[in-house]
């Protein structure tokens, strides 16, 4: 494997000569390496892309191209580093954005930011609120994008589409699960007809599109040792949706007090200073830009990504555990219940979400 590695990433246009590959992190899709150059050259990110999960990774790699350079020239424009500030797609000695591998792998590299944390936890609100100023940043930057985009994931935040794969999925009950599950089956049924309507007014054109992230957990978003947002990373589904999902899904990420897949879920609820706090960073750098149509849906947008998020891996577990990596059999269930106790917590606060929304929005705009 690291004679096949290192062959992979000599491939890619490198300021220097490697000195080590190592494996990184833990994410749900991709492999993740760090490749050690010599000498004071940049060290960089190796990532064999998934293709169960992305079927076209040139067009993911050009979307990434397309979205980094935008941003870079504002970083520029700004007096800011272009190195840390935005991530850096290092491409093949022919040019290429990412390279094939005999086994029909996709492999993409980029410029590795160091002195920076990520973090896979909030652990208080002045971290949220700097995540929430982070995304706000992002958003902003990419306000005056207009180039197309490739849809990498079909319908990856559009809840009708889910329903489509959701009900191909009860139907097929291809691990033989579907019975023992009726109550969280419910949980989805109950609550269809409230995430059409919401999507529904995305398809209507009531809220808007633009360039978002789409999976703004929080250990996508690179910090500096002062605390300070530097970048988002991850960019693999970067695409046009509403800003609001990037919204809910960090709030899903960052509020939550126990952890995504907890199995106690005493532990699991949604904490309602971290929710001021980021929707707080979040609207300082983003309320006057935003439509009215965005900031009155902007709470629901939590409940929307996190139902959306208890549907995914209760259709993974169905499906037989085929899209999310997992550490034990019954991981995907346990995720499910995990982010369902944090949907109702939502539930729940819901009238103090939307009144502390109303107050930032007072703040800010
Ligand atoms: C995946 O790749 P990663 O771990 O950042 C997933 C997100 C989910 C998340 C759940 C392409 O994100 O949509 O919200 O897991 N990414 C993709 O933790 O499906
Ligand atoms: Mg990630």
């Amino acid at each position: 494997m690291k004679n096949e590695l290192r062959h992979i990433a000599s491939q890619f246009d490198l300021a220097a000569p490697i000195a080590a590959i190592n494996s990184l992190g833990d994410g749900f899709i991709n492999d993740t390496f760090i490749v050690r150059t010599e000498g004071d050259a940049p060290d960089y990110i190796l990532q064999r892309k998934n293709k169960n999960i992305f079927p076209d990774v040139p067009a993911m790699m050009e979307n990434i191209r397309k979205v980094t350079e935008h941003i870079r020239r504002g970083v520029v424009a700004a007096g800011g580093d272009p190195l840390r500030e935005v991530m850096t797609v290092v491409p093949t000695h022919d040019g290429a954005l990412c390279f094939e591998d005999a086994n029909g792998d996709f492999w993409a590299v980029t410029v590795f930011i160091a002195d920076t944390v990520a973090y896979n936890k909030a652990d208080s609100p002045e971290l949220a609120r700097k995540g929430g100023e982070g995304i706000g940043k992002f958003q902003a930057q990419l306000a005056d994008f207009h180039e197309p985009l490739a849809e990498t994931i079909k319908g990856f935040h559009n809840i009708r589409h889910r329903f489509v794969q959701w009900d191909e999925a009860l139907a097929k009950d291809a691990a033989g699960r579907v019975k023992e599950l009726a109550e969280e089956i419910g949980w989805i049924e109950s609550r269809r007809k409230e995430m059409l309507a919401f999507w529904e007014k995305v398809e209507d054109g009531t809220i808007p599109t633009h360039v978002t992230h789409n999976d703004t957990k929080i250990n996508n978003i690179l910090f500096d040792k002062n605390g300070e947002v530097l970048c988002a990373i991850d960019l693999d589904t970067v695409m046009n949706s509403t800003s609001l999902n990037d919204f809910g899904d960090a709030i899903r990420s960052y509020t939550n007090t126990g952890d995504e897949d907890d199995r106690d879920l005493a532990r699991v609820s949604m904490s309602i200073d971290m929710f001021r706090a980021y929707t707080e960073g979040y609207l300082s750098q983003r309320a006057a830009q935003l439509v009215d149509s965005e900031i009155d849906n902007l709470a629901f947008s939590a409940r929307y990504i996190t139902y959306e998020q208890v549907l995914r891996f209760l259709m993974d577990y169905i499906d037989g555990d085929t899209y999310y990596k997992i550490k034990y059999p019954e991981h995907n269930l346990v995720r499910t219940h995990a982010q369902y106790k944090l949907l109702q917590s939502m539930e729940e606060q819901y009238d103090t979400m939307c009144a502390i929304v109303r107050e930032a929005v007072e703040k800010y705009r």
